[in-house]
């Protein structure tokens, strides 16, 4: 009896133990293996590393030195070299703490992902120096296009109380080379200024210092006034500019280290220094000039686009080119990858290579405003690879992306990637399971652009699940696949902005509110019409080709050369189009939203054979999830063709799958899905 009764508490506690829920993310190395780990010098950021190594490695022992040699310097104050043999002894050397420890979680990946074996010879140092989380997380907790609950920093208790998450969220981070954070949302509120805010800042910064990591914030223009009770907030007056250093002061009395400011303005209805006619290298330059004495740093975001007869795509570019050379050098301008808004497949922003004395920084969208929420299963490695490894021809052939922004081309002083987080109160931090690999691609594609997405996904399926081959094989395939599936069966061929008005979840090609305003209407981007489909931007269109470089631009704007995964993105294409492989486009398109359809239901193939290689709790949280991307999918395929029917006038090809919807059914469709669902 009584031993049946220890035996039932032992399985339960085993049960409680190993229950998953996601929330050790990639860090799942077993602890308690009491290595022999020393260090050279003592603090803080040190003591994690050692303390890392001794819970997890269980190789010979490992030294960890801070030297100042030349060899170490070239790798940069972030850089680290790892040296030796898991059976002889390891090193592990850096200039600064943060490399021993950048170099400690490099160690334990190896180990994670069985690659510790033979002689090892690390040199490693970033491609970013700053490498930088943006929290769209109001003041309420609530979440701007967070998918993953509530916002993990609660102000409600801060400064008094403080969540073990802070902590944790910090080591995730590190364990990455993420080393700084915005905590608020770039629609900011002036209330993110008030003395009692930076109280409650500050203990968040002293949680991640340890780890490296620098607190930003993101800054609403009308402070001033707002805030400080000026009559305006015009960057070229006086008391505006001393309201801002005196604050910028009182923020550094309290968090000497903060790292400065991102800001949104003349965006989107946010108030900015065009309210006052002065340009917006004026408001960035006032507020750089009062970081500049604690050097403090502004990122000043390109995102800017108002209801004009401009298109669109043209506006950022045309707006920022002029300002070009213009900026205090303590300002970087932050660019999204694309010249619209995060879509699932657009061209990079022309600025990239075209501003060459202004440093501009990449933003990543890794929460998935527009790639199905944490609903579905989107690795972004793949997406975030084409973008690096675009082409701009600004000093020739082999000007990446990459390239023009990690300081190769040209050599700022500032060097800097962001990604708009997905991070939430959830217990698994991302919402869907395989969200994480999202937050740790971006960690490491801004710690090495150069890491190819395959690679990124192996390593995260070993952390976070298991070394079994027979799971990594067809899971990897998934992870691959899954972002082209997803522009497939959304918006393939260059379509974009098809979303429904609310949510961005579903397709609602046929939107079109009273009274909207018409760059937010799906028709303004895919402009279909009986006579065929695709936004011109042309030489004889809007002419968006003209800001890309030769000879992109030639390519781009001939409808014979375009990449025929941008056609309707740069084209009107007429509904029998001939492409390349044979097809006409109407065709074509019915076909891409099939296979993007099919590709989905080949993931729910691919997943359930693997039930037994992974714990019951996420095996089974990513199979309904799977099914729900399936359906959403089919929803996607059905609404799209349905409604371009109507235009076309043309059958979907015959030996095809019909539609299991109608049109008519598909526009009733009102999804309530709010931001932080
Ligand atoms: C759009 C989002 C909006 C953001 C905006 C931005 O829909 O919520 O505020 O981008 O980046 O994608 O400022």
């Amino acid at each position: 009896m009584k031993k049946s009764i220890v035996f039932f508490c032992l399985v339960l506690l085993s049960v409680g133990l190993y229950a998953e829920d996601g929330s050790r993310l990639w860090l799942r190395a077993e602890t308690g293996q009491n290595a022999t780990v020393t260090a050279n010098k003592q603090s803080a950021t040190i003591n994690i590393a050692k303390q890392e190594l001794e819970s997890q490695w269980k190789g010979a022992p490992v030294q960890l030195n801070i030297i100042n040699n030349k060899d170490l310097q070239k790798l940069g104050k972030d850089g680290y070299r790892i040296t030796g043999n898991k059976l002889t002894g390891i090193s592990i050397l850096a200039t600064t703490e943060q490399g021993l420890l950048y170099g400690a979680y490099h160690l334990l990946r190896l180990q994670e992902t069985r690659s510790d074996a033979g002689m090892l010879n690390i040199a490693e140092s970033p491609k970013y120096d700053l490498r930088i989380l943006n929290h769209w997380d109001n003041l309420n907790r609530t979440v701007e296009r967070g998918y993953a609950g509530y916002s993990i920093w609660r102000w409600d208790q801060l400064p008094e109380q403080i969540s073990p998450r802070y902590k944790e969220y910090a080591r995730a981070n590190a364990s990455i080379g993420i080393n700084a954070t915005v905590l608020n949302n770039v629609n900011a509120t002036p209330d993110a200024l008030t003395p009692e805010f930076f109280q409650k800042v500050k203990v968040i910064a002293d949680e991640l210092r340890p780890y490296h990591i620098k607190v930003f914030l993101s800054i609403n223009f009308s402070s001033p006034k707002v805030l400080g009770g000026l009559e305006n907030s015009d960057p070229l007056n006086k008391d505006v500019r001393k309201w801002w250093k005196d604050k910028v002061k009182e923020i550094y009395n309290v968090i000497p280290d903060f790292g400065g400011f991102l800001v949104k303005a003349n965006s989107e209805g946010l108030p900015g220094p065009q309210d006052y006619g002065r340009t917006h290298a004026d408001g960035a330059n006032m507020l750089a000039e009062a970081l500049k004495p604690y050097k403090g740093i502004v990122m000043w975001r390109a995102f800017v686009y108002s209801p004009s007869d401009q298109d669109r795509a043209k506006q950022a570019f045309n707006e920022f080119m002029p300002l070009d050379g213009k900026f205090n050098d303590n300002v970087i301008v932050q660019v999204k990858n694309g010249p619209i808004d995060f879509q699932p497949r657009e061209p990079f922003s022309p600025l990239f290579g075209a501003m060459q004395k202004t440093p501009l920084m990449p933003e990543l969208q890794i929460t998935q405003e527009y790639l199905g929420h944490s609903k579905q299963l989107v690795y972004l490695g793949t997406q975030w690879k084409e973008f690096f490894e675009s082409d701009t021809y600004c000093k020739g052939a082999g000007s990446t992306v990459a390239k023009t922004t990690d300081g190769t081309l040209f050599p700022h002083k500032l060097t800097a990637i962001a990604g708009v987080a997905n991070i939430g109160e959830d217990a698994n931090w991302t919402g869907h399971h395989f969200g994480q690999s999202n937050w740790y691609a971006f960690g490491r594609l801004a710690w090495n652009h150069e890491l190819s997405a395959e690679q990124i996904a192996d390593e995260w399926l070993k952390m976070t699940f298991t070394n079994d081959v027979n799971f990594l094989t067809p899971v990897k395939e998934i992870m691959m696949d899954s972002w082209e599936a997803m522009v497939s069966y959304m918006m393939p061929l260059g379509l974009h902005h098809l979303f429904a008005w609310h949510h961005h979840y579903g397709p609602e090609p046929w939107c079109n509110p009273p009274g909207a305003r018409p760059d937010w209407l799906p028709s303004y981007y895919h402009k279909a019409s009986t006579f065929g489909i695709g936004f011109d931007r042309t030489t004889t269109g809007s002419n968006a080709v003209s800001q890309y470089f030769p000879p992109l631009n030639e390519i781009f704007n001939n409808i014979e050369t375009c990449p025929e995964n941008l056609l309707l993105w740069f084209h009107h294409a007429p509904w029998d189009h001939q492409m390349r492989g044979g097809r006409i486009l109407w065709d074509e398109l019915c076909y891409k939203y099939l296979l993007g359809v099919n590709q989905a239901r080949g993931f729910q193939k691919k997943w359930d054979p693997i039930e037994n290689l992974i714990d019951p709790e996420r095996f089974a949280d990513v199979q309904f999830k799977l099914k729900v991307q399936t359906r959403d999918a089919i929803w996607w395929k059905d609404a799209c063709l349905l409604y371009f029917q109507t235009f076309s006038k043309r059958p979907i090809p015959f030996e095809m799958e019909r539609p299991i919807h109608d049109l008519e059914e598909m526009k009733q469709i009102q999804l309530n899905l709010e931001h932080h669902n």
